[in-house]
């Protein structure tokens, strides 16, 4: 069978001894705990890790690539786990991050819950070390527990002792990463298991390829009724689509959904393209107008957690901070926890995405109503009235560049380069884009997700254009791009086609705070006219600097025609940005200003 690689038993030469007639002995084949990991990953169809290699998961990191796995080492292991992150989102498989023991596991660990946060796949795999040192606490290279620290940030946590518990492992590490609402899985191997050996007959038998990871789940009949019979009562109807409904994969039935429907959509940032941001239902530019002035909401795959208000307060037409709107909720998640996490639910359909929406779909039937034309028509006026003021922003050419001149150009890249995927973070350069750049095409914007996280950039360049093949193009603030900087050596050697632009205003928000007592520069700030570009030159990849919006298309331009490593640093006005971008009512600020 081909799934088990096999060694020679120890002590035996490499090549079989011949018998006396000239056959070959059959001699007992031995595996050991390295060779079952890669034999299990690849039995379930894992062809890619995402890693940093060291003691004692070394070896791992060659023999999987000798086995035809593809290792793609990182510089820092948090970059790592991101990439296995977003890989996990943009395939439906999990993503591998494999991590030495306590430093590099501590430093996988950010993405493990980020994973988890933002319902991504992934499965955290760490070298341990010694079980009886590190529970005796007696000092052991490297010693943590790292199991217990791992289980409050993953959706589960697992540890193999024996070769032979190699495959259970596995798989259920995968099972617990795809089934239901997907998350962040750990699996924690310690030192001694890699190199035990074992019968490798006996342990083929070990090794399980799982069936069925992520089981549909079919939703209630009567759900599906109820949700349907809610919308189809609504005046002002609204549907939301959330990244759950982006992983789902169910493309074209949301499509017929939102048509058939004929309801106003607002796409969640990374559920941006499912439908083409320019669709004639996309809310987007009237979202202040559609959210609290909407009775009844469907919510696909999208939580009313804070980046939706949490379904209540002004955003909603509620009074004040926590008051209800007076929506009705009619909510398609996987997860039966999820309704009534905010707000009422009036109408949860539980159940995996593409089975809720095809039976929605189908519930709809063949002369499902249209929204009153009122509803559509405010919708409408709204949106082309925020339009229209946006297009009169962006034709300015304003010297300095700024936010909008700058993205005026990368919009118009996109819509020509629709395949695409853009990586966004920052908190400007992350509004900004959200809203000024189209999509036109499912799972192709990826960003910093639940938390608003920085340093998922270069992690999630190198993830989409591996997984992908397709050109990659991050927009980065010249803060958020500097918690992965060091991955532009990684995207160089693995000459991906990742095109990076720093939006670069000197700062965090903006350039332009100073230290009130004169001695330091201020805490936002940084270093004036920073080169990042050289960055990427020093590992053999493309450097430009864009001080006109002509200069960037130039740059973006060549970037995508070779698909060389490209690093556009972008001079952007410092004072062009606002405190937290757009959310800077959430940000305390100090009663007595300095
Ligand atoms: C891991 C992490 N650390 C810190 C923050 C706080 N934070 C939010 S946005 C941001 C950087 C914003 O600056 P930049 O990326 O340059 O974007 P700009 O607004 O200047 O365009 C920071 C540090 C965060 N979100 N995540
Ligand atoms: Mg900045």
């Amino acid at each position: 069978m081909d799934h088990v690689a096999t060694k020679p038993a120890a002590g035996t030469a490499d090549a079989a001894p011949k018998s006396a007639a000239g056959g070959i002995d059959h001699q007992p084949q031995e595996t050991d705990g390295f060779q079952l990991v890669i034999d299990a990953l690849k039995l379930n169809g894992i062809d890619t890790i995402y890693g940093l290699p060291g003691i004692p998961i070394t070896d791992l990191t060659r023999r999987a690539q000798a086995d035809g796995i593809r290792v793609l080492s990182f510089r820092h292991e948090q970059n790592a786990g991101y990439a296995a992150s977003i890989a996990g989102f943009l395939t439906q498989k999990p993503g591998i991050c494999l991590t030495v023991s306590a430093p590099g596991f501590l430093n996988g660990l950010n993405a493990l819950a980020h994973a988890t946060v933002n319902c991504f796949p992934m499965i955290l795999i760490s070298g341990s070390s010694e079980r009886e040192i590190v529970d005796l606490q007696q000092g052991d290279y490297e010693e943590m527990d790292q199991l217990a620290i791992a289980k409050p940030v993953a959706k589960a946590a697992y540890r193999v002792l024996h070769a032979d518990d190699v495959g259970v492992g596995i798989a259920r590490a995968i099972r617990a990463a795809l089934s239901g609402r997907p998350g962040g899985v750990y699996l924690d191997l310690p030192a001694k298991l890699f190199a035990q050996s074992i019968d490798a007959e006996t342990a083929k038998k070990t090794l399980i390829k799982v069936v069925d990871p992520a089981p549909a789940q079919i939703p209630a009949p009567e759900a599906v009724k109820r949700a349907l019979d809610l919308l189809k009562s609504a005046k002002k109807p609204l549907i939301i689509l959330g990244k759950g409904a982006a992983y789902a994969q169910a493309d074209a039935d949301i499509k017929a959904l939102i048509e058939k429907s004929g309801v106003p959509y607002l796409p969640m940032s990374m559920a941006k393209g499912l439908l083409p941001d320019t669709h004639e239902q996309c809310a987007s530019a009237a979202r202040s107008f559609v959210l609290p002035g909407a009775d009844v909401v469907m919510l696909i795959g999208a939580r009313l957690n804070w980046l939706l208000s949490h379904g209540k307060g002004k955003t909603w037409g509620g009074k004040s901070a926590k008051d209800w709107g007076g929506q009705k909720f009619v909510q398609v998640d996987i997860s039966p926890l999820e309704a009534d996490s905010n707000v009422r639910i009036d109408a949860p359909v539980v159940g995996d995405i593409p089975s809720c929406v095809s039976a929605l779909l189908a519930g709809m039937g063949t002369n499902w109503p249209k929204p009153p034309a009122e509803w559509l028509s405010a919708v409408a006026e709204k949106r082309n009235a925020n339009v229209a003021k946006m297009a009169e922003t962006l034709a300015k050419n304003p010297s300095p560049m700024n936010f909008h001149s700058a993205l005026n150009v990368v919009r118009d890249i996109v819509k020509a380069n629709p395949d695409a995927i853009l990586v966004n973070e920052g908190a400007n350069a992350l509004d900004f884009t959200r809203s000024i750049v189209d999509m036109y095409k499912p799972r192709k914007r990826i960003d910093v997700g639940t938390w608003g996280i920085m340093g998922v950039g270069m992690g999630y360049c190198a993830a989409a254009a591996v997984t992908t093949g397709q050109q990659v193009i991050a927009i980065e603030g010249d803060s958020a791009f500097g918690f992965s900087g060091m991955e532009v050596e990684t995207i160089c050697r693995y000459n991906l086609p990742v095109c990076v632009v720093i939006m670069n205003n000197n700062g965090v928000y903006k350039g332009t705070d100073v230290d009130p007592t004169g001695r330091d520069p201020a805490p936002t700030v940084f270093v004036k006219g920073a080169r990042y570009e050289k960055l990427m030159e020093a590992f053999g990849g493309v450097g430009v600097v864009a001080a006109t919006p002509s200069e960037l298309k130039s740059a973006m331009e060549e970037a995508i025609r070779s698909r060389k490593p490209t690093l556009i640093n972008a001079v952007i006005d410092e004072k062009a940005g606002t405190e937290s971008g757009r959310i800077t009512s959430l940000n305390p600020a100090a009663a007595k200003k300095k």
